[in-house]
């Protein structure tokens, strides 16, 4: 039987402003916080920026072209608040939106769906100078933005996210320091996923006022597929207390207006959480989700402290002396056996079915997009022709359409589309351009993008709803 997905399913490809703009000091953009990390030495690899990128800044209709020829059906981009707003306040910068107007231009011309996503990391250096995320203000400044970027492309944009993966803004950021800007207080880190939550809600409710009624707002979560190495009690509760960090955390407020018991409770020797003022848990739901975007690349096993064999404190988000994890310091984590991407995560299709049927059981009637899902691998084009023979992202690739069709046809998920991470090769954050995610190869010398074989793979999906076979299978 063939696996077809429904009519009008979203094929999407996604990428943000600072993994592929560049043109970092142009036309009044301001310096945010991965501006500042990424030129200190020692916190990229090989010192790598993201001052040039992928150039889409000055390539930005050659790429719209390059998606339209893929068939792609949709785009989610991300908007860099610094380029709006240079100091993350004030009058927004024309030029900055213009790029914006221009691109969710060329897409509705190539009849690709915008996705617009207001924040994918890059805190203008001000803010963070003022404080940053674990500053309450902060989730006041990021509405006023949400409200310039509405006022500016909400007649045209039908896909809004407030944030993307706030999990990584405040527990990389601000807890084990690897993320810009590099900052590793345990409680910080809990801060600023109080006022990312805030911020969330703030936004959504500045856009509501503005969007017209049939735009969609949701919020880009790297929800983490937590197993437990063994059926014991103690890593059961490993399992708990990592699933309260990585995902209730924002789920609790998000969904059911609250954060969960054993959240606070785990954290009470850090910190009495009186930074959530009265209200704030309201706030965050006032305006509720229209839908939730699921990132997924690899599920997260975890056992009790002293694992045993192959368990450390390395999570797969890189290395640090500083634990993510504020009061589950303890707990270890394990690799998934068997086949890995470039990134060392496991390769494991069935983690996405458990998240979305998971969420969707949790948030019944809540649509659900897949808004990242990809892999690192490091083909080039190949000396005879050039082309990228990438046949084990094809394999990811299907292996994880084929559990989203699973977990929307046998667990019942309203799964409303997918965005493949990512068009383009671009940087991937502290790892600089050492890892490739993109369907279509970058030459950083000299620009060029070569379509791999996973991007004509993709093609034919998006264009017949149908997932093709495995080439040779
Ligand atoms: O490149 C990142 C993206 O910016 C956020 N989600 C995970 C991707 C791969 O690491």
């Amino acid at each position: 039987m063939p696996v077809r997905f429904p009519p009008g399913f979203l094929w999407g490809t996604a990428t943000a402003a600072y993994q592929i703009e560049g043109a970092a000091r142009e036309d009044g953009r301001g310096p945010s916080v991965w501006d500042t990390f990424s030129r200190t030495p020692g916190r990229t690899r090989g010192g790598d920026t993201g001052d040039v990128a992928a150039d889409h800044y000055h390539r930005r209709a050659e790429d719209v072209r390059l998606m339209a020829g893929l068939g792609v059906t949709a785009y989610r981009f991300s908007v860099s608040w610094p380029r709006v707003q240079p100091t993350g306040r004030g009058p927004a910068v024309q030029k900055g939106l213009d790029f914006y107007r221009a691109l969710v231009d060329d897409l509705l011309e190539h009849g690709i769906t915008p996705a617009l996503t207001l924040y994918h990391w890059d805190l203008p250096q001000a803010l963070e100078d003022a404080g940053g995320w674990p500053h309450r203000d902060t989730a006041e400044r990021f509405a006023d933005y949400a409200g310039v970027v509405a006022d500016a492309l909400g007649d045209r944009v039908p896909y809004w996210i407030t944030l993307n993966e706030p999990w990584c803004s405040a527990f990389l950021g601000y807890g084990s320091g690897v993320h810009a800007p590099g900052r590793t207080d345990p409680v910080d880190a809990l801060r600023a996923a109080h006022h990312l939550n805030l911020a969330h809600g703030l936004a959504a409710t500045a856009l509501r006022a503005r969007l017209p009624a049939a735009a969609r707002i949701g919020i880009a979560l790297n929800t983490c597929a937590v197993r437990a190495r063994t059926g014991s009690g103690a890593d059961l509760d490993a399992r708990r207390r990592i699933d309260a960090l990585a995902n209730r955390v924002f789920t609790g407020p998000l969904l059911h207006g609250a954060y969960p018991d054993d959240l606070l409770a785990g954290t009470a020797r850090l910190t009495d959480w009186s930074f959530v003022r009265a209200g704030d848990e309201a706030a965050v739901r006032r305006d509720p989700l229209d839908w939730l975007g699921v990132n997924y690349y690899a599920p997260t096993i975890v056992s009790a402290a002293g694992g045993g064999p192959g368990s450390s404190a390395d999570d797969g988000h890189g290395a640090s002396d500083h634990s993510p994890w504020p009061g589950a310091e303890d707990v270890s984590f394990h690799q998934q056996p068997g086949e890995r991407t470039d990134m060392g995560w496991g390769v494991d299709p069935t983690g996405l079915y458990d998240l979305l049927t998971r969420w969707s059981r949790e948030a019944p009637g809540l649509p659900l997009m897949v808004t990242e899902n990809g892999a690192a691998y490091p083909d080039r084009p190949s000396p005879a022709g050039g082309a990228v023979h990438d046949a084990r992202r094809v394999r990811y690739l299907h292996g994880h359409l084929s559990e989203l069709h699973r977990a929307m046809t046998e667990g019942g998920a309203d799964v409303r589309g997918y965005f493949l991470w990512s068009l383009l090769d671009n940087f991937e954050w502290a790892y600089g351009y050492a890892k490739r995610f993109g369907i279509v190869h970058v030459d950083y010398a000299t620009q060029t993008r070569t379509p791999k074989a996973s991007a004509h793979w993709y093609a034919r999906l998006a264009r017949s709803g149908v997932l093709p076979d495995l080439p040779g299978a």
